[in-house]
C-alpha cells in the first residue's frame, strides 16, 4: 500500500515523516536522500527566506512594488526536488523557493515584483511556468499541460501549486473535474496556509480537509504537513511517479501557516492573534530540518555560517542584476499577446506621447 493510500485525510490522516522537532516519527517513510540532497534541501529553504527578507527591505525603500513572501512555506523545496527536470512546474505567486532549486535565477524573482515581466522568462531548460496572479488561474493551466503530455505520450508530469483561497474559485473545480475525467499525469498541490488574505479557512469550505475533495472528482487526495520538508518531498515522488505511469493525478494538501502578512501592503494583525502566529513558530519548517540535520550530525555552526554566506551573496547579486535591467513602458502592453492588436498599439502610443515629469514619454 502507498503512503497516499495509507493516509486517506477522510479518516483524519495527516502525512509526515519529521514531528516538529525535528524527530523522524514515520522510520519507514523516511527517504534515503544523499547527504547533498539533504544539503540541497536546507540551502533553498534558507535562501528563500534570506530573499524573502530582502525583499521586505527593497519594498519598505520603494525600490520593489508590492510582494508576496513565503515565510513559513519554504518547505515547498521538499515538492520541487521530487520533480524530474523535464516536469513542468505551475506555480501562484508565493512558490519562489521551489522555482528556484529547480533553476530559476533568483534575479527573476526580484524582477517580477518589480514589475518587469522578463522575470517571467525562464532559462531555456527550466520548466517552470510564469507567476500567475490570478488566484486559482495556474490549476487550469497545470491540468492543461498535463493534458498535452499525455496526448504527445510525452513522459513529463506536471506539478501545480495554489493556495487554499484558490479552491473557492470556479477554476480549482474546472481544474479538478478535467484532471479525474482526463486521468492526466498531474499533482496539483494546495498549499493551504490557513488563510486567504484575512479569510481564515474556515470561513473558505465547509470539509475538514481540503484534500478529502479529491475524491468527489475521483481521484486521491493526502494532506500533508506542510512544514516538513520530508513529508513534502516523499508524497510528490510518490504521487508523480504514480503519475507518470498513467495511475492519474493527486492532491495534496500541504497544510502550512503564512508567518507573514499576505504580501506588503497587508497588515495581518487586524484579523489575527499574535499569539496564533507564535504558536506557529515552533513549527518553523527551517527549525525542524535543521534540527534533524544536526541529530544525523550534518550540522553544525560552521556549515550555517557558509549557507548564510553563500544564500546573501546569491540574493546580493540578484538585485544588482535586477535593478540594472531597464524597465520600459512598452512592457505594459507587449506581452498580452503574440502580436500587439490595434487597441494595444493605439494605448502605448498614447502613453508614449504624454509628457511626463521625468521627460518625454518614458
Ligand atoms: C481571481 C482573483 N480574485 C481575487 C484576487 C485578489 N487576491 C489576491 S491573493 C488572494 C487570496 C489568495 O488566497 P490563497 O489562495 O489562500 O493564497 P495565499 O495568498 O494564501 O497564498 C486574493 C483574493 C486575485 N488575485 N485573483
Ligand atoms: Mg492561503
Amino acid at each position: 500500500m502507498s503512503y497516499i493510500e495509507k493516509n486517506d485525510p477522510r479518516n483524519g490522516k495527516v502525512f509526515r515523516v519529521l514531528d516538529k522537532d525535528g524527530k523522524v516519527v514515520n522510520k519507514s517513510a523516511e527517504p534515503k536522500l544523499k547527504k547533498e540532497d539533504l544539503f540541497k534541501l536546507y540551502e533553498y529553504m534558507i535562501l528563500t527566506r534570506v530573499a524573502d527578507e530582502k525583499a521586505i527591505k527593497l519594498q519598505r525603500s520603494g525600490r520593489m512594488g508590492t510582494f508576496a513572501q513565503s515565510s513559513g512555506q519554504e518547505a515547498q523545496v521538499g515538492i520541487a526536488l521530487a520533480m524530474k527536470k523535464e516536469d513542468w512546474l505551475f506555480p501562484s505567486f508565493r512558490e519562489h523557493g521551489a522555482m528556484m532549486l529547480r533553476g530559476m535565477p533568483p534575479e527573476l524573482f526580484y524582477m517580477v515584483f518589480m514589475g518587469n515581466e522578463e522575470g517571467n522568462r525562464m532559462p531555456e531548460n527550466v520548466n517552470n511556468f510564469t507567476v500567475s496572479v490570478p488566484v486559482g488561474s495556474q490549476a487550469l493551466h497545470a491540468v492543461g499541460s498535463a493534458w498535452a503530455s499525455k496526448i504527445k505520450k510525452e513522459k513529463d508530469c506536471t506539478v501545480g501549486f495554489f493556495g487554499d483561497g484558490a479552491t473557492s474559485e470556479g477554476d480549482f473545480h474546472e481544474a479538478m473535474n478535467f484532471a479525474g475525467v482526463f486521468n492526466v499525469p498531474c499533482v496539483l498541490v494546495c498549499q493551504n496556509n490557513q488563510y486567504a488574505i484575512s479569510l481564515p479557512v474556515k470561513n473558505q469550505t465547509a470539509t475538514d480537509t481540503i484534500a478529502e475533495k479529491a475524491y468527489a472528482y475521483g481521484f486521491d487526495g493526502v494532506k500533508v504537513d506542510g512544514n516538513d520538508v520530508l513529508g513534502l518531498y516523499v508524497i510528490a515522488r510518490e504521487a508523480l511517479e504514480k503519475a507518470r505511469k498513467g495511475n492519474g493525478p493527486t492532491l495534496i494538501e500541504a497544510f502550512t501557516y503564512r508567518m507573514g502578512p499576505h504580501t506588503s501592503a497587508d497588515d495581518p494583525t487586524i484579523y489575527r492573534e499574535d499569539k496564533e502566529v507564535k504558536k506557529w513558530k515552533e513549527y518553523d519548517p527551517i527549525e525542524r530540518f535543521r534540527k534533524y540535520l544536526l541529530k544525523k550530525k550534518y550540522w553544525n555552526k560552521k556549515y550555517e555560517e557558509k549557507v548564510l554566506k553563500w544564500a546573501e551573496q546569491k540574493v546580493d547579486d540578484a538585485v544588482k542584476k535586477a535593478e540594472s535591467t531597464k524597465l520600459g513602458i512598452d512592457d505594459m502592453f507587449k506581452y498580452m499577446y503574440k502580436e500587439m492588436p490595434d487597441e494595444l498599439k493605439d494605448q502605448l502610443n498614447y502613453l508614449k506621447s504624454m509628457k511626463t515629469s521625468k521627460g518625454e514619454g518614458e
